[in-house]
């Protein structure tokens, strides 16, 4: 098929688009869709148009892959308004997602109807940019300034029953789609048209409204420049007339696409889609996972529990005895229980979640699992007897992984029969949050292993890397270095606060000694002290000076930080200048870029390191590493793309 055909059904014309993968508004399409609204301008049988799409979804948005060449015409905002002022009505008809370009197509129809699942939104400031077919200037004149407001500068799509509510579009329809759009084509044919929404108002607020409006989402920003710049364009869309308004969004769309933050957004955008499927196992067959187990019901085992129940798989969590089964139930319950309190689940999607969870002090009840994920403590004797035990009474083509995030993985799975069924899935606490799953395959890991592992992280939602062994695989790697290197600062005698600043204004929500103080310094403490014990020439870190001490972080009132019970502020600690005094060397007057350009070079640096020992297959792995599991601001790329395209 083209990518758009044209059927008439008595007086309705039906324009189908068919540009897969997501039908975005290449200049093929848009050209397709001009011609189409001049030929049925023209064709004098015609009197409604439906528009809508094959695939799994409408319009996904502009092709983000033309963004780094020069724009063609026609232009997608000349597009919209051609639409808009066709000579007969035009109804979109919307399934799978409306975004962006999408949507602004959609509200140059003169009608919107949705199917029930369908997500309609303006995602652009995702991606660096603002809308640039009149999304800021057309939505406040459908739904109002504040619901414009929402969706504008946060991005968020909306479904279908809201739109309805918020009047993005006209009707929910049935999932026959076409024939319910054009039953509802020749109703409106009855009825006198609504305006076209270029040419209905918007609304006016005061100064010390916008100001608000404008303190709220610089805030939410963090350093985001987008949000902030639509805002404007939506003020813009407020205060002048359309034709001002759209030159406006136009020119700071322009401006904006070609920006560092919007080149930084793009690659990440596009790494997230190659992440989930690599090309090298692309032919590999995986094992369908129907269900699974997992061993130790701690904080991690808890949370993969609930990140696999959420996925709809049964999951038996085994634990060594009744009383640490008790305490690992409680811990899966209290995560559903969070996410009733949250308004995430409705207590009856709550209960479901937690019925499907089978808890076990036996192992035998393992015999007809496809998954296993190991969470015990990390030490070498207790995984390797988990190994062993799961090597007598799983199936022998079940997936058998570890979620060690230190321990060698061959170590581990030596004297597994079948060991091609072994690798490491590393989930990042809390498991059921954090989307970031790092697939470390042994040299024994079959291909299909590894390509399940993928096949899993889809099924759960979330984003995987291959990472090689060393120690810390990648993401506990570069923090390693990220930490030492703040530390070296502080020994050069830059205050710990002003590393902390550093990273925040960087767009880190913390910085790291903030972040150790939250996590708790005992723990990678306790791993230098077992690598002092078992021989390793581990150099005392100012780190240890502190946990000995006493000072652990915010569970003992203080870490790097003094807290005043019950507040999580940090502040200075004067106990802290003493203990570390003797190890300062200097009064280091570095600007805070000086000290966040130094510790991401760190990070870049151990990245490139990880990339030339093959343990990461390519440097957008490491980004999305970063961004998904460390809190790297998502609009500076990664710490790979910032060296290689921002930094100077
Ligand atoms: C915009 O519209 C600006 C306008 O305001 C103004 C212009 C003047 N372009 O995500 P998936 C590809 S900005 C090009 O895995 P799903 C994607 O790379 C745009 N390609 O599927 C992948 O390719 P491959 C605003 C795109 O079913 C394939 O499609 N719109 C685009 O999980 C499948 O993608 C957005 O930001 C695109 N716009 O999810 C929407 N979108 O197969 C972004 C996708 O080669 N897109 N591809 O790896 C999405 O959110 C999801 O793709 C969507 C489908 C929800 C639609």
């Amino acid at each position: 098929m083209s990518i758009l055909a044209i059927e008439n059904h008595g007086n309705i014309a039906v324009v189908t688009v068919d540009n897969p993968p997501v039908n975005a508004l290449s200049h093929a399409l848009r050209e397709a869709l001009w011609n189409a609204a001049e030929r049925l301008d023209a064709d004098s049988g015609v009197e409604a148009v439906v528009l809508h799409c094959a695939g799994r979804t409408f319009i996904a948005g502009a092709d983000v892959s033309e963004f780094s060449k020069p724009p063609m015409p026609p232009h997608l905002p000349d597009l919209v308004t051609r639409i808009e002022q066709a000579k007969k009505p035009w109804v979109a008809a919307i399934h799978g997602s409306a975004l962006g370009g999408g949507l602004e197509v959609a509200m140059g129809c003169r009608f919107r109807v949705a199917v029930k699942s369908a997500s309609l939104g303006l995602p652009e400031v995702t991606l660096g940019i603002v809308p640039g077919a009149s999304g800021t200037v057309r939505t406040p004149r459908l739904v109002g300034l504040a619901n414009a407001v929402e969706m504008v500068t946060i991005g968020k799509p909306v479904k279908a029953p809201k739109a309805l509510e918020i009047g993005l579009i006209d009707a929910v329809v049935g999932d026959d789609l076409v024939a319910e759009a054009i039953s509802f084509a020749q109703k409106a044919l009855g009825q006198p048209l609504p305006l076209p929404i270029s040419g209905r108002p918007v609304e006016k607020l005061g100064e010390a409204e916008w100001q608000k409006l404008e303190a709220d989402v610089k805030k939410r920003a963090k350093g985001e420049v987008a949000p902030v710049r639509a805002l404007a364009c939506l003020r813009k869309a407020s205060e002048s007339d359309f034709v001002s308004a759209m030159a406006f969004e136009r020119e700071t769309f322009l401006e904006l696409r070609g920006s560092e933050q919007a080149a930084a957004l793009r690659a990440v955008f596009f790494a997230e889609r190659a992440a989930p499927r690599p090309a090298r196992y692309k032919d590999v067959e995986t094992r369908a996972i129907h269900s699974a187990a997992v061993i130790g019901g701690g904080t991690m085992g808890a949370g993969i529990a609930a990140t696999l129940r959420d996925a709809g798989l049964p999951v038996i969590l085994i634990e060594r005895d009744e009383e640490a089964l008790a305490r690992g139930l409680a811990n899966i319950k209290g995560i559903f229980d969070g996410g009733v309190k949250r308004g995430k689940l409705t207590e009856e999607a709550a209960a479901d979640r937690m019925a499907g969870v089978t808890g076990s002090t036996s192992y035998d009840s393992l015999g007809d699992v496809d998954l296993v994920i190991e969470a015990v403590f990390e030490e070498i004797g207790v995984k390797r007897d988990v190994f062993a035990r799961l090597g007598k009474v799983c199936r022998e083509d079940a997936i058998l992984a570890t979620n060690t995030s230190y321990l060698d993985p061959r170590l581990i799975v030596e004297g597994l029969p079948n060991p091609s069924r072994f690798i490491g899935l590393h989930f990042f606490s809390p498991a059921n949050i954090m989307r970031l799953l790092e697939i470390v395959p042994t040299p024994e890991s079959a291909k299909e292993t590894i390509a399940t592992g993928f096949a899993l992280a889809r099924q759960l939602g979330k984003m995987p890397v291959e990472a090689g062994i060393c120690e810390g695989f990648i993401g506990n790697r570069i923090l390693k270095r990220y930490r030492a290197a703040a530390e070296a600062l502080v020994r050069q005698g830059v205050a710990i606060a002003d590393v902390d600043a550093a990273m925040r204004r960087f767009g880190f929500a913390m910085g790291p000694f903030e972040a150790q103080d939250l996590g708790g310094l005992d723990i990678a403490f306790l791993q230098r002290e077992g690598a002092r014990a078992a021989g390793q020439d581990v150099p005392e870190t100012l780190g240890d000076i502190l946990v000995r001490a006493g000072r652990k972080g915010q569970k003992t009132s203080g870490g790097w930080y003094d807290y005043v019970p019950g507040n999580r502020t940090p502040q200075p600690s004067p106990a802290v200048a003493e203990l570390l005094a003797p190890h300062i060397q200097g009064s280091s007057s570095m600007t805070l870029d000086e000290i966040s350009e130094h510790l991401v070079s760190e990070m870049a640096a151990e990245g490139e390191a990880i990339l030339a020992e093959g343990i990461a297959q390519q440097a957008s792995d490491i980004d999305l590493v970063e961004i998904h599991g460390y809190g790297f601001p998502r609009w500076r790329g990664g710490p790979m793309h910032w060296k290689a395209h921002v930094k100077k």
